[in-house]
């Protein structure tokens, strides 16, 4: 008795000298971060030597996929780590290309589906030290380097896939189907990541990827080890299991089509590869970059931008030019990014969109205006207006109105006559107190009116209804003619307006489809108009050139007078179609 009591005293008296672990609240895990946003990806690993080739056939997908496009066997895959030796790797490189390109972190593929480990591992002899006739670690270099040259140090990790591993997930050509999933996880991603947190300094972020069935409890145990050893690392989105994870991961090449509260991120190709291939020279232009980056931050994300290194450890040449450029934006501009919240709009203006720090907007115009430039809704008091390239911040001027009748706030900035940037030229507004914008739809300033499916208020039969949008704006899967959209928006100047419906392009990247003859129809002002969907014109979308917006004219509407108005829309009757009307938006524009 006296034994427990006096063991009692003792505990709670050093217990907390023992347990005590440092705490850290979730705000300050995310910090550096949130700051970052702009990440390089790195797809690198054995796949790099077939480049997307195996015995004389092309493989037209993702490289880093082809050992199990191809269905190569275990034993022949392992042959192609006897014959990798990126004797042309130098970590010093990999880390200056993503700092002249303004990025704050580097993910590296530690362990992809294949199952091969570009890291020294006792966990498993599978990796580029004990198979490799190169022999060195590269994570290690790399993470050693991105520690002298400020750079956080992610490691992406496979943790449901591998394609080596008899108990792993998805090889389903070399071994049966039953397998002790729990086995591989116990026997190898535990070691290993135990290894990736123990032996390479602090970590960043583990990657998490394809989580498949992994259960609530598997992934579960995969985060507390990770929390267990190193309590700052950021869980990735993709565990799996359900379990909660440090932000939110969007699709491979899927941008947002609005602003989207919390943390997430968008991991997104250069060409169409992650691992490298020799014959994909797809890629992204630099002003396609700056403007998905830009767009990414204002609807509040992070972009994850990957390369794929040759297996002689080089990232390609062209990779390399294409982020120098996105860099040279970068270094004049980059206050609009690192540390920036999104816009506290919920639109996507046809001008561009905007990123805030408190007391200041930054307005990224990708359309530079011939006459004066108009921002619709702004409550807050303005202070001064610059352009961000200026190193003079000369004052630009301008001139806030107030439309009592309508309730609106106007304001006009009278920019030079030349945009100060071909791909985005950034307009800083200072502001009074924190960013307050109106809330009701406003008429733009070219008298356009805008309104999203994403802010229409949808019913069925008189009920609030559940119609969802996909990613990218457009309904998914609307072929119920009992919905409506609804939206309240202002008119303040009266006249006929020409009704443009735009539809979207839907499915994945480099097979877009779209399928119209729906007919729909419009109730507005007391008209109605009815309208086929048709392709009648399709427009690069500025904001990704994966796929397009579609436009059909819906005829017009006449508002006698200014006023608040509601407009609804329904479909009345689909075509046989497998991917329902993919609405995204009505624009209605003044007829001159
Ligand atoms: O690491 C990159 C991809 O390898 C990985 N995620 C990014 C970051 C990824 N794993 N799975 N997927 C992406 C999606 C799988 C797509 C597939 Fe296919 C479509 C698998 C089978 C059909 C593409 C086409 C790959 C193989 C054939």
């Amino acid at each position: 008795m006296k034994k427990s009591i006096i063991f009692f005293a003792l505990l709670i008296s050093i217990g907390p000298v023992l347990f005590a672990q440092k705490t850290i609240t979730q705000d300050e895990r995310m910090q550096w971060w949130r700051d970052a946003r702009f990440g390089m990806f790195i797809h690198w690993g054995l796949y790099a030597i077939p480049a997307g080739e195996w015995k004389g056939k092309e493989y037209p997908q993702i490289g880093e996929w082809i050992m199990k496009n191809a269905k190569i066997p275990v034993v022949e895959y392992e042959e192609l780590a006897k014959q990798f030796n990126p004797v042309k790797f130098d970590a010093r490189a990999f880390v200056a290309t993503a700092k002249n390109a303004g990025m704050k972190y580097i993910t590296i593929t530690s362990k992809h589906h294949d199952g091969f480990a570009m890291f020294k591992s006792n966990a498993s002899k599978y990796n580029i030290a004990d198979a490799t006739p190169y022999g060195k670690d590269v994570i290690k270099a790399l993470s050693e380097e991105c520690q002298k040259q400020n750079m956080k140090m992610c490691f992406y990790y496979s943790q449901s896939r591998d394609w080596h591993e008899p108990n792993g997930l998805d090889n389903d050509w070399d071994f049966p189907k039953e397998r002790n999933f729990q086995k591989y996880l116990d026997e190898k991603v535990k070691p290993q990541l135990t290894e990736l947190l123990t032996n390479y300094g602090p970590v960043g972020m583990i990657w998490f990827d394809t989580p498949l069935d992994i259960s609530k409890e598997q992934a579960q145990s995969l985060k507390d080890l990770v929390r267990k050893l190193q309590p700052e690392c950021i869980i990735s989105g993709r565990l799996g299991g359900g379990v909660e994870t440090d932000y939110m991961s969007t699709g491979d090449n899927v941008i947002p089509a609005t602003v989207i509260p919390g943390d997430w991120e968008v991991p997104a190709t250069l060409n169409n590869t992650w691992g490298f291939k020799k014959n994909d020279h797809n890629w992204k232009s630099p002003e396609v970059l700056t403007r998905l980056l830009f767009d990414i931050s204002a609807k509040g994300g992070n972009y994850l931008l990957n390369v794929g290194p040759t297996s002689e450890g080089l990232i390609p040449q062209e990779s390399v030019d294409i982020l120098a450029k996105v860099g040279d934006w970068m270094k004049i501009n980059n206050e609009c990014i690192y540390g920036t919240k999104a816009s506290p709009y919920n639109i996507e203006f046809k001008w561009g969109n905007i990123t805030r720090k408190p007391g200041k907007l930054y307005l990224g115009i990708l359309n530079w205006p011939t006459t004066g430039f108009y921002l619709e809704g702004l409550k807050n008091k303005v202070k001064k207006v610059y352009l961000l390239a200026d190193k003079g911040q000369k004052a630009l001027p301008f001139k806030e109105t107030f439309d009592k009748i309508n309730d609106h706030h106007r304001l006009k900035i009278e920019l030079p006559k030349q945009a100060p940037d071909k791909v985005i030229s950034v307009v800083v507004v200072e502001i009074e107190g924190p960013a307050s914008v109106e809330t009701a739809i406003c008429q733009q300033a070219d008298k356009s009116i805008l309104l999203p499916g994403l802010s229409a208020v949808a019913q069925k039969e008189g009920q609030p209804a559940e119609l969802k949008f996909t990613a990218r704006g457009g309904g998914a899967d609307w072929r119920d003619a009992t919905i409506s959209l609804t939206w309240n928006f202002k008119v303040e100047k009266a006249g006929t307006y020409q009704i443009d419906l735009v539809t979207t392009e839907t499915g994945s990247h480099g097979t877009p489809v779209w399928q119209g003859g729906q007919k729909v129809k419009i109730s507005c002002a007391g008209q109605e108009q009815e309208t086929t969907i048709t392709d009648e014109r399709r427009e690069y979308n500025q904001r990704s050139q994966y796929w397009k917006l579609i436009h059909t004219s819906g005829g017009k509407i006449k508002f006698d007078k200014p006023g608040t108005y509601d407009l609804s829309l329904i479909q009345k009757s689909f075509t046989e179609n497998k991917i329902g009307f993919t609405f995204k938006e009505i624009s209605l524009n003044p007829v001159k």
